[in-house]
């Protein structure tokens, strides 16, 4: 076996990595931060591991952890040890901490957020400076899905300033550790605060729907808070990148965004293309094997960490053809993608996160159809973010 490949948490070169963990074949060894783990890169592959009740996410499976080789002081452990949510669990328990958020953002519950995100997406517009340099990151894609999550779960405004300084310390491996634990209790006591005043006095969002048993068995506050965290991280930090990244690869390819604006090339097709080419999840940490489990001429050992490399599986050449690493949103396999997930963990939000970003795009778009780069897309930089595909800025010309 090769040397693991290691995984750079400084993100300097995306493109490199993807194509060096997809050339590695469809299960590699990769070295995430000194910890040994598998990553899947083959979409058949990653279909087949993310049905396989063997793999389970609960790190108390994990060989790493359980020898002590991996301890708090590791940088990545708030993505594999947040506490417990639908995110930590499996099997029945599972489906009971998932039911009832998963209900709550089906396309029908959807339509009461809609006047949300038309609203702030106009204000946001609004806003924007319409001469000199606008990162549209920092004043337009960024703070729309925050709002909106946090409307969905009753976050209240004032606290949402604090709630992005703290998830970007979360995510960023420039956070020393001991900041980002003081950080990861920091977001657990304000949401902590939260489910109680919740408890205490219901209001109309999903974190007091939480709350209610429903005829079921109630759900615990610790439940209660690990999922409303799940949904604040999960709902916020995935859409910005969407935006972000269908917004670049438009610039990038100036024909396809002339198709788009006459009609030619949907809005559909472009988000769908975004998802499989430049997803906003690099790696999905991380799944652990309660037994050995073979899969094509590998074999995951029992206790082996499983990563789900999502931006190598987008660019699989096996489902996309040999052009697989072109952005083409007239492909046919564009919306074949696995980049919401699969099998019971499959992302809850991902209506939500086309809804978001079919109203942000179009209204950016319309508003500014000269809109183009402000350097050269070789210029842009990722944030120290390993597991979210996060460009640190995205700096535009909106008008002539
Ligand atoms: C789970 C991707 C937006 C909420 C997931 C998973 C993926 C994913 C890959 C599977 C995790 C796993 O296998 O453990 C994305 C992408 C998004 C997006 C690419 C945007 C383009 C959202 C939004 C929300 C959301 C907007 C909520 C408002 C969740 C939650 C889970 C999840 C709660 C955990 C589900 C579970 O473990 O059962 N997402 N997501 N996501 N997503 Fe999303
Ligand atoms: C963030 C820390 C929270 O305390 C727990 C949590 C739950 C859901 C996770 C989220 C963390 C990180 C971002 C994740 C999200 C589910 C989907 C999202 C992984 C670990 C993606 C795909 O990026």
């Amino acid at each position: 076996m090769g040397c693991p490949l290691a995984i750079d948490p400084l993100v300097r070169d995306l493109d490199g990595e993807t194509h060096a963990l997809r050339e590695a074949g469809p299960l590699t060894r990769i070295d995430l931060l000194g910890a040994p783990a598998w990553a899947v890169t083959g979409q058949t592959e990653a279909r087949r591991l993310l049905n396989d009740p063997r793999l389970v996410k609960t790190i108390a499976r994990w060989r790493e952890w359980r020898s002590g080789a991996v301890t708090r002081g590791w940088p990545l452990i708030g993505m594999v040890d947040p506490g417990r949510s639908m995110f930590t669990v499996d099997g029945p328990e599972h489906r009971k901490l998932r039911a009832k958020t998963a209900q709550a953002i089906t396309p029908r519950r959807l339509e009461r957020l809609r006047p949300v995100i038309d609203d702030v997406t106009a204000r946001l517009l609004a806003d924007l400076p319409a001469e000199g340099t606008v990162d549209v990151k920092a004043r337009f894609a960024a703070p729309l899905p925050m709002t909106v999550v946090s409307v969905l779960m009753g976050v209240d405004a004032e606290l949402r300033p604090r709630q992005h300084e703290l998830w970007s310390a979360f995510f960023s491996l420039r956070t020393p550790q001991d900041e980002r634990l003081a950080a990861i209790a920091e977001l657990n006591d304000v949401f902590t605060r939260m489910v109680r005043a919740r408890a205490r006095q219901p209001a109309d969002d999903l974190t007091s729907a939480l709350l209610r048993p429903d005829g079921g068995e109630p759900l615990s506050e610790e439940e209660v808070v690990g999922n409303l965290s799940a949904m604040v991280a999960a709902g916020h930090e995935t859409t910005v990148s969407l935006i972000v990244n269908a917004v670049r690869a438009l610039m990038a390819n100036p024909d396809q965004l002339r198709q788009v604006l006459d009609g030619e090339i949907t809005w559909s097709a472009v988000l769908e293309e975004t998802l499989r080419w430049d997803p906003p999840v690099t790696h999905l940490l991380m799944r652990f094997a309660t037994e050995d489990i073979a899969i094509g001429d590998t074999t995951i050992g029992e206790g082996e960490g499983v990563v789900m490399s999502y931006r190598a599986i987008g660019r699989d050449r096996r489902e996309h053809g040999p052009d697989a690493d072109v952005f083409d949103p007239t492909r046919p396999t564009r919306a074949k993608h696995t980049t919401f997930g699969h099998g019971p963990h499959i992302c809850s939000g991902a209506a939500l996160a086309k809804l978001e970003a079919s109203t942000a795009l179009p209204a950016l778009f319309g508003r500014y159809p000269q809109l183009r780069l402000a350097v050269p897309d070789a210029e842009l930089r990722h944030r120290p973010v390993l597991t979210q595909n996060d460009l640190e800025a995205l700096p535009v010309l909106l008008g002539d």
